[in-house]
């Protein structure tokens, strides 16, 4: 048996927590009264966020960059296994993301055993795996300047189908069942390519990497509309990723990442769409203003997070064929300390899945049916101007973790005591 051992001192989060848990159980206890005042239980709200987790991303644990610049922090994690001591922290004190996504090849080690036992050490197990064909590694026989899986160039394909394949291998090794393929392929001048010819290499490329998923995999097929390539990406929306995804077979589906739409687009119905199809294989969580800008979750637009969560919460409870969604955050920090940003996020993350629990989904459902428009929307505005604080924070504190997770994250005085143990990480652009 694995013994846990958790980087932060369960005596600092019990003392803090001693500090809060007057005013939280006053809290807890009147809004049990207001909900209740309305036939909602907050117990049974309480055990379903217990219940509830997300994933956290091992490249989210360092501080990203933009294409301009990076500015790390002083005591930012420099590999996998220090990315694994702060996802730790961040666990430890939310109980909300008890698995990290990793990243290949940026997260490769030469002992994927070791490091599933590290993990687990830390409470911790993995997620999707997600492959890397976007950007050329040091010594790699084929360049990804045509592209990866749609690349015209056979041996091109070639690795970056090895490459997938690699990453099943490492991910059975660590326990996970999703293998997350976003390629960058896609064009920037009109007539580059052929549409269609670049999808049907694309299809047959995948349809490789999908022989190779062992019977209990998934392959999530994550589409962007734009970036790095400007004009047009193979994968771009959710119409090519079903397509592709019911082309390739029914352990491919889809994953909608937050960030990759156009602007205004209607989430919350793809949402519902890849549900009625039996494709939503996961997402990646972030919140966006102007394009894939990885901010933290819930920062810019709370309500469209929430619109989505009132489609998972509707799908949970009526399910479709293989609905089992993967959630996972996909963010880069470039301004603030990633553990803290992480913590926020999940946080928004947990506070839209009870709030899309709150919803009177019969009263929604009746006012649907008579075209009573208002209560229909009302149904929903109800539940999303609840402060369910109290019941996450509630559930937290009776899982061992923190009620005031960022006040406790600072009080551990965490990252200073890593900026006096890990070396400095460069000054490089990008998220690398
Ligand atoms: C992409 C996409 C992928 C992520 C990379 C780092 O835009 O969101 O999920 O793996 O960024
Ligand atoms: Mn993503
Ligand atoms: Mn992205």
């Amino acid at each position: 048996m694995i013994m846990t051992n958790l980087p932060l001192s369960a005596d600092l989060i019990a003392e803090a927590n001693a500090r809060e848990i007057e005013a939280l159980e006053d809290d807890y206890a009147s809004l049990g009264r207001k909900l209740s005042r309305t036939g909602i239980d907050i117990d049974a709200i309480k055990r379903r966020v217990a219940g509830f987790s997300v994933a956290v991303p091992s490249w989210g644990a360092g501080r990203g960059g933009t294409r301009f610049a990076k500015f790390p922090i002083a005591g930012e994690p420099t590999n996998i296994h220090e990315k694994l001591e702060d996802c730790a922290v961040i666990n430890q004190l939310s109980r909300v993301t008890p698995r990290v996504s990793p990243h290949f090849p940026w997260d490769k080690v030469s002992d994927y055993a070791g490091l599933r036992e590290a993990a687990a050490a830390l409470g911790l197990g993995f997620d999707a795996v997600n492959s890397n064909t976007f950007q050329d590694q040091p010594g790699q026989a084929h360049s990804y300047n045509t592209g990866s899986l749609s690349s015209t160039v056979k041996a091109t394909r070639q690795q970056a189908i090895e490459h997938n394949i690699e990453c099943i291998e490492i991910g059975q090794k660590l326990g996970s069942k999703d293998l997350t393929v976003w390629v960058g392929d896609g064009t920037n001048f009109p007539g580059q390519q052929d549409f269609a010819r670049s999808l049907d290499r694309y299809l047959e490329a995948a349809a490789q990497v999908y022989a190779a998923l062992p019977n209990d995999w998934r392959m999530l097929l994550e589409h962007k509309m734009f970036e790095p390539a400007f004009y047009s990406t193979v994968i771009s929306d959710w119409g090519s990723s079903i397509l592709a995804a019911q082309e390739l077979g029914p352990k491919a589906k889809c994953l909608v990442d937050l960030g990759h739409h156009a602007p205004n687009v209607n989430i919350e119905q793809i949402v519902a769409r890849l549900h009625r199809f039996g494709k939503l294989g996961g997402f990646h969580f972030n919140d966006s203003k102007y394009g894939d800008d990885d901010l933290d979750s819930g920062s810019i637009n709370p309500h469209q997070l929430f619109l989505v969560f009132n489609e998972l919460v509707e799908a949970e409870l009526n399910p479709r064929d293989g609905f089992n969604p993967s959630y996972m955050i996909d963010q880069s920090h470039n301004v603030t300390d990633p553990i803290e940003s992480m913590l926020s996020s999940a946080e928004a993350i947990a506070a839209c899945y009870a709030k899309a629990s709150l919803v009177d989904r019969a009263a929604l459902h009746a006012a649907q049916e008579s075209n009573d428009t208002m209560m229909a929307f009302q149904a929903l505005r109800r539940a999303y101007n609840v402060d369910v604080g109290p019941i996450l924070a509630m559930a937290r504190y009776e899982a061992g973790g923190a009620i005031d997770v960022l006040a406790t994250y600072r009080q551990s005085q965490w990252r200073p005591r890593k900026a006096q143990e890990r070396k400095a990480v460069g000054l490089g652009a990008g998220i690398v």
